[in-house]
C-alpha cells in the first residue's frame, strides 16, 4: 500500500473506533498518524520503511508503527478487517449524512437502536430523536434535512467522476466498425458542476447497430443492463452512474446530438423559434410542421432539411453558433440573435489553454502532499509562468497552518528558489488566512508588512453555522482589508455532500467590486465555487475572477480544467479572469490592490 493509501485506512480506523465509543486519546493517535503520515515526504517515507526509523518521530507509538509496517509490506491488517466486522453497513452510511459524526451516531444507536439511514428518519419523523440528551427540536430538523440531501446527492455525480468514466468510453465508440460519429452529450456535455447520468449519442450503419449496443452493454464496469433495444440501451455502472445509449443514422446525429444535449429550457426555446419559421423541431430532424404525420414520420420519408452538423441547424434558425455551456436557457438564445443580426461572433469564452497560473495551492508545509519544489517542477510541465503558493495560516491548525515565523521561513525559501533559476516557473508568496469568526485575518497588519506576500486569499474554514447576517458581516470584513487580495471558495460547499453556508452573496459581491478584490472560482471539482450561476451577471459589473485549483498535490494542478468549464458555463471571457495576464499584469494588479 502507498503512504497515502495507509493514511486513509488509518482515518478509517480512527471513525470506527470513534464511533464504538473507543476513548478518544487512542482514536485521536490514528488521525494524528494519518495526517502525519499525509504531510510526510513520500521518499522520507520510503527510507524510515527500510531503516525502520518510523518509530523515532512524534505521535508514531508502538501499535501504531506495527500497523502501518503490516499495510505497507502486504495491504491487509486484522485489526482494521475485524473492526469494519463489528459495524454494519447502515451505521457506516450515516457518516454520509451532513451534519452527523460518530459521537452523535453512536448515542442513535445506543439509545434508540437506530442502525440505517431509513430508521433514523423514522426516528426524527416520530419525534424520537429530539428527546435525546443533546439533540433537541433544531438538530432534528437539521438530521430530517441531512437526510433529504443525502438522498438528492446519491442521484447525481460530480462532472469530473463522470467525465473520467464517459471519455474512454466515447473513445472506443469511435474505434468500432461501423460508427462515424460519437459524442456524449447532455449535462457533461455542458460542462454543469454534477451529472445525473450520460447521454451517448453514436452516427451508425443500421448494421452495425447491434454490436455497438452489445459492445456497450459489456464493458466491464457495467453493473446492470437496466434497458435494451437494438438501437439503445441503458445500463448501470458499479459506482451508481447510468448511462443512456441512442444510435441514429448519419444524417439524424446533429438533430439528436442537439436534442440530447439539453438543457430542456434550452430546447423548448429553440422548438419555438423553429416554430415561428413553420419547421418542427425533434431529435428526428427539422421538418415542415404542415403535413400529414408526426415529426418522426415526416423525417423518415426524408422530409427534413439535411444539415451537417449543430453549427448549421443553429444558422439555419439565424442564430449564431451556441456552445453547449451556455444552452441552458437563460437568455442565450436572445443574445446569439442579435450576434448574428449584427453579424457579430457571441464572446470568445475563456480557454484552459489561456490560463499562465495559479494563485491558490498548497504543499506539504500544511496539508499538501507534495512539496514546494514538486509544485514548481509540475507547474513548469503544464508550461505555467508563475505558481503562487498559500498554504493554511495558523489558525487552521488540523491542516498544520504556519505562524508568522514558519511562514517567514516559506517566503524566503521561495525568494532563494526564483533566485536560483532552477524552474522557468515563478513561485509567487501567498498564503491563504483563514477569515476568524469577526472577519479579522489571521496576521496582524505588523505581521503582514514584515512579511511582504505578494498576494492574500482570505477564505473561512471555521463557524459555519454562524446566521447569515453574520456570516455576511465577517465576510464583508475579510474582503475590506487592504491585504485582502481575493475571496477563497465564497460558500464553503462540498458538492453532494455539504451544502455552503448561508451568506448573502450579492453583499459579497458588490463589496468585492467595491474593493476590487478578487473572488475565486475555487476548481476543486468537489466545490467550483463560487457558483457559475452568479459570474456572468458579476462579470458585467466589473468581478474580477481567479481559477484556483486549490491543489493539495501535482496532480490537483490540473482542477484548473474543472474550473475553466464552469467558468465557460458563467460566460466568464479571458478578460475577466487575472490568471490569464502574464507575470508582470498579475503583479500590477497585486501591487494595485494594497
Ligand atoms: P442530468 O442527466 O440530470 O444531469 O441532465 P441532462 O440534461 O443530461 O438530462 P437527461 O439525461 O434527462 O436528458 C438529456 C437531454 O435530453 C436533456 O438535457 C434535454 C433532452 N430531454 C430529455 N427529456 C426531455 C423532455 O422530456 N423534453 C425535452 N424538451 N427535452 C428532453
Ligand atoms: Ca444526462
Ligand atoms: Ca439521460
Ligand atoms: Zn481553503
Amino acid at each position: 500500500m502507498t503512504k497515502h493509501e495507509i493514511a486513509e485506512v488509518l482515518e478509517e480506523i480512527g471513525v470506527l473506533l470513534e464511533l464504538q465509543g473507543e476513548n478518544p486519546f487512542k482514536t485521536r493517535a490514528y488521525q494524528n498518524g494519518a495526517r502525519a503520515l499525509e504531510a510526510m515526504e513520500a521518499d522520507e517515507f520510503s527510507a524510515r520503511m527500510i531503516a525502520g526509523t518510523l518509530g523515532e518521530l512524534k505521535g508514531f507509538g508502538e501499535a501504531l508503527v506495527d500497523k502501518i509496517g503490516k499495510l505497507h509490506a502486504t495491504g491487509r491488517l486484522e485489526f482494521y478487517d475485524k473492526l469494519r466486522a463489528q459495524i454494519p453497513d447502515g451505521v457506516i452510511a450515516l457518516l454520509d449524512v451532513p451534519g452527523l459524526g460518530p459521537k452523535k451516531i453512536k448515542a442513535l444507536r445506543d439509545q434508540l437502536g437506530v442502525e440505517s439511514p431509513e430508521a433514523l428518519a423514522e426516528a426524527c419523523r416520530a419525534g424520537r430523536v429530539a428527546e435525546l440528551a443533546g439533540f433537541g427540536d433544531k438538530t432534528q430538523t437539521k438530521i430530517l434535512e441531512g437526510l433529504a440531501n443525502r438522498e438528492a446527492y446519491g442521484k447525481r455525480h460530480r462532472w469530473w467522476d463522470a467525465r473520467a468514466v464517459a471519455e474512454p468510453i466515447v473513445h472506443a465508440l469511435r474505434l468500432l466498425a461501423g460508427v462515424h460519429r460519437a459524442e456524449a452529450a447532455g449535462s457533461l456535455r455542458r460542462n454543469l458542476e454534477t451529472v445525473g447520468d450520460l447521454d451517448f449519442i453514436v452516427a451508425a450503419d443500421a448494421t452495425a447497430a447491434e454490436s455497438i449496443t452489445g459492445w456497450f452493454c459489456a464493458q466491464p464496469d457495467v453493473k446492470e443492463v437496466t434497458a435494451r433495444g437494438e438501437t439503445k440501451a441503458s445500463v448501470r455502472f458499479a459506482s451508481g452512474l447510468q448511462a443512456d445509449l441512442r444510435i441514429v443514422p448519419e444524417a439524424q446525429f446533429a438533430f439528436a446530438l442537439h436534442h440530447f444535449t439539453g438543457s430542456k429550457d434550452h430546447n423548448v426555446a429553440m422548438r419555438q423559434r423553429a416554430l415561428a419559421r413553420g419547421l418542427s423541431l425533434s431529435e428526428w430532424g427539422l421538418v415542415p410542421e404542415a403535413g400529414e404525420g408526426t415529426a418522426k414520420e415526416k423525417a423518415e420519408r426524408g422530409e427534413s432539411v439535411v444539415l451537417a452538423d449543430e453549427a448549421e441547424l443553429f444558422a439555419r434558425l439565424e442564430l449564431e453558433f451556441i456552445p453547449p455551456e451556455l444552452r441552458e436557457g437563460l437568455g442565450e438564445i436572445e443574445i446569439a440573435e442579435a450576434a448574428r443580426a449584427h453579424g457579430v461572433a457571441l464572446p470568445r469564452l475563456v480557454e484552459l489553454a489561456d490560463l499562465r497560473g495559479a494563485f491558490h495551492n498548497h504543499t506539504t508545509e500544511s496539508d499538501g502532499k507534495n512539496s514546494l519544489v514538486e509544485m514548481a517542477q509540475a507547474a513548469e510541465g503544464l508550461g505555467w509562468q508563475y505558481l503562487g503558493i498559500a498554504d493554511h495560516s495558523k489558525s487552521s491548525v488540523q491542516a498544520r497552518g504556519l505562524d508568522e515565523e514558519r511562514l517567514a521561513a516559506q517566503v524566503a525559501t521561495i525568494r532563494a528558489f526564483n533566485a536560483s533559476g532552477r524552474c522557468r516557473t515563478r513561485l509567487l508568496t501567498g498564503v491563504e488566512s483563514d477569515i476568524l469568526p469577526d472577519g479579522r485575518l489571521d496576521y496582524s497588519d505588523e505581521a503582514f508588512a514584515s512579511l511582504g506576500l505578494d498576494y492574500v486569499v482570505a477564505s473561512v474554514h471555521s463557524a459555519f453555522t454562524q446566521s447569515e447576517d453574520e456570516m455576511t458581516r465577517r465576510i464583508v470584513r475579510a474582503i475590506e482589508h487592504p491585504r485582502t487580495t481575493m475571496l477563497g471558495h465564497a460558500t464553503g460547499r462540498i458538492l453532494l455532500r455539504r451544502e455552503g453556508y448561508k451568506v448573502d452573496l450579492a453583499r459579497v459581491i458588490d463589496a468585492a467590486i467595491a474593493q476590487r478584490v478578487i473572488i475565486e472560482l475555487n476548481a476543486h471539482p468537489s466545490r467550483l465555487d463560487l457558483d457559475w450561476r452568479l459570474w456572468r451577471r458579476a462579470a458585467e459589473r466589473g468581478l474580477m475572477c481567479a481559477i484556483n485549483p486549490d491543489a493539495h498535490d501535482t496532480a490537483g494542478l490540473r482542477n484548473v480544467e474543472a474550473g475553466v468549464r464552469v467558468a465557460r458555463k458563467g460566460w466568464l471571457q479571458a478578460v475577466n479572469v487575472l490568471n490569464t495576464r502574464d507575470l508582470v499584469g498579475v503583479l500590477r494588479w497585486f501591487t494595485a490592490r494594497q
